[in-house]
This record gives structure tokens, sequence and C-alpha cells, in this order.
């Protein structure tokens, strides 16, 4: 993996599912200021956990002033950006594999769970390609040494399993993104892994419908009570999870900033980390959560 420019602290945010002005919101709770240079930003940089797009009708108008706020941090050093699920199926989606096939099938399932990106982009523009460019570059995880994040899951097997597959920053290799979506090919599972996280298959009276409607017959492990998982040596930060309730540790070790962000007055959360000096006892548990404040929902 390619080293990473680094400062004293970390911010890992949760998703944001292109609620744009509670990241702005909870950008001044935490004084970052990416323009000014006696804001705390000098010493700080921002991980965005991964999951930027989303569906919700509403939050159209959000998507690209979101989208171009955390390219532009990234691009300055002041951010880093996982790739999460939803970016990772939105590139399927606009991956063709020949003759009018798609790398991700175009059911109206498929279109729901990210139409608001595609509305704010216009399918097919420039704009739609020029994002997906962007998506594709985004690394699947980051080892910051002190501290590890990835959007679901940090499967070292996985993660090794994987490496062949990367370029040196952990973005996905040009070749490959077509077996990414190729159930026969490993890259498929290892992907689903990493950033939707481990399933196991339930008994068929047990199968339910999920939010979008479609019949799940696997439910989600929590891996990170999963004795299958061995504790990791330093904190492992991860999204995905969309959690409610005040933020906490889900264990030692495994923290989650999602709590999910895309649904009404619910905060955006960030979690903190230093990283100067280094503490390599430090413990998830120990490290504070800051969150947007809740917004007056707009008439
Ligand atoms: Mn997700």
């Amino acid at each position: 993996m390619q080293k990473l420019q680094l400062k004293e602290r970390l911010y890992f945010i949760g998703d944001v599912h292109a609620r744009h002005s509670k990241l702005i919101n909870l950008l001044e709770v935490i004084d970052f200021d990416s323009n000014n240079s006696n804001s705390s930003a000098k010493n700080e940089q921002l991980v965005f956990i991964g999951d930027l797009i989303d569906s919700v009708p509403d939050c159209v108008s959000e998507h690209l002033t979101l989208l171009n706020h955390v390219e532009s941090l990234v691009k300055s050093n002041h951010a880093f950006c996982l790739l999460g699920n939803h970016e990772f199926n939105a590139i399927g989606w606009a991956t063709q594999k020949g003759q009018g096939n798609w790398a991700r099938p175009h059911t109206d399932n498929n279109r729901n769970q990210h139409n608001a990106f595609l509305e704010a982009v216009e399918e097919g523009s420039k704009e739609h390609e020029r994002w997906i460019t962007w998506f594709k570059s985004l690394p699947l995880f980051l080892d910051f040494e002190a501290v590890k994040a990835i959007h679901a899951c940090w499967d070292e097997q996985v993660i090794e399993r994987i490496k062949p597959y990367l370029n040196p920053d952990n973005s996905l290799k040009e070749a490959h993104w077509l077996d990414a979506f190729d159930e026969t090919h490993e890259l498929f599972t290892l992907c689903e892994t990493l950033l939707k996280g481990p399933e196991r298959q339930l008994p068929a009276e047990q199968a339910f419908k999920d939010k979008t409607g479609k019949i799940r017959t696997q439910k989600r492990i929590e891996w990170w009570a999963d004795s299958a998982y061995k504790e990791s040596i330093v904190p492992i930060v991860i999204g995905h999870y969309t959690l409610s309730g005040l933020p906490k540790a889900l264990s030692q070790k495994v923290v989650c900033v999602d709590y999910n962000a895309a649904k009404g007055d619910n905060p955006l959360v960030c979690c903190q980390f230093e990283l100067v000096p280094a503490d390599k006892s430090l413990l998830a548990t120990n490290n504070p959560f800051y969150y947007s404040n809740k917004l007056k929902q707009m008439a």
C-alpha cells in the first residue's frame, strides 16, 4: 500500500447519504475549515467511511455539492474517502459488459437504490461518467497503522486475498471491475464481504422483506462480536450498519460511525482518533464522538 500523507488527528465521518447540509454542520461542530489556516483543519484530516450517495428523492440537489466538496477535500489532502457499497453498486450500474448488458442488472430495485444520484448527475451524461470514474479511484480500505478503516467488514484473510486485484492506493484495478460483479468470480464475494459485510443463510421460514421490498434469505452477521474474527490489535472504524441511539463503540476495537444520517433529522456522526502521539494501546471505546446538530425539518 502506498504511504499516506498523515497529520495529527483523524475524524471518521459516517455514511453521509447525500446529506450535505449535515456535513457542513458537523464540520462547524469540530471547527474544521479547510479554507482557514487558523482553523484546526491544518492538523487534522477527515475520513469519509463511504456511502456518499443515496436514493432519497428530497436530497437530489445535495448530491453534486456534496460530491464536489468531498472530492476537493480529498484532492487537497484534507480528507480520505473510502468506497461504500452504494458507490460500488453505482459503478456496476454504469459499467457495460457488451451489448446492452450491464455489470449490475438494470432492474427497478437496483435503480431505486441510487435514483437520486442518477437524477442529480443526469444518467448517461459526462457528469455521470466523471463521478463513476472518481468512485473507481476510491480505496476499499485504509490502514493508518494506529487505526484502520473500511466501509463494512475488516477481514484480514479477505484483505490479503483481494490485494492482487488492487492498485497501490487500494482502489480496484480497472481491468477487474467486471469480475467484481461476476458471481462466479472470487472477486465478487471478496467485495461483498468487505463492502456489505458477511451474511449467513437463513432457514426458509425466516426470510424477510428489507426496506426496499426485496426478499432477503440472508442475514448480516455482527462480525465484530463473532469469535471467527480475531480481535484486531488496533481499532477498526466502519460505517454501513445504520445504528441508532447515542454513539458508542461496538466493542473494544470496533467503532461504527453510521447513525443513519440518511433519515430525517438524524445527526451525521464522526469519531476522533489521535495519531500523534500514536498510542499503541488505543481502545476504540476511549475515542470521542461528535455529531451534527439536529436540523430543523425544512418546510
Ligand atoms: Mn453501506
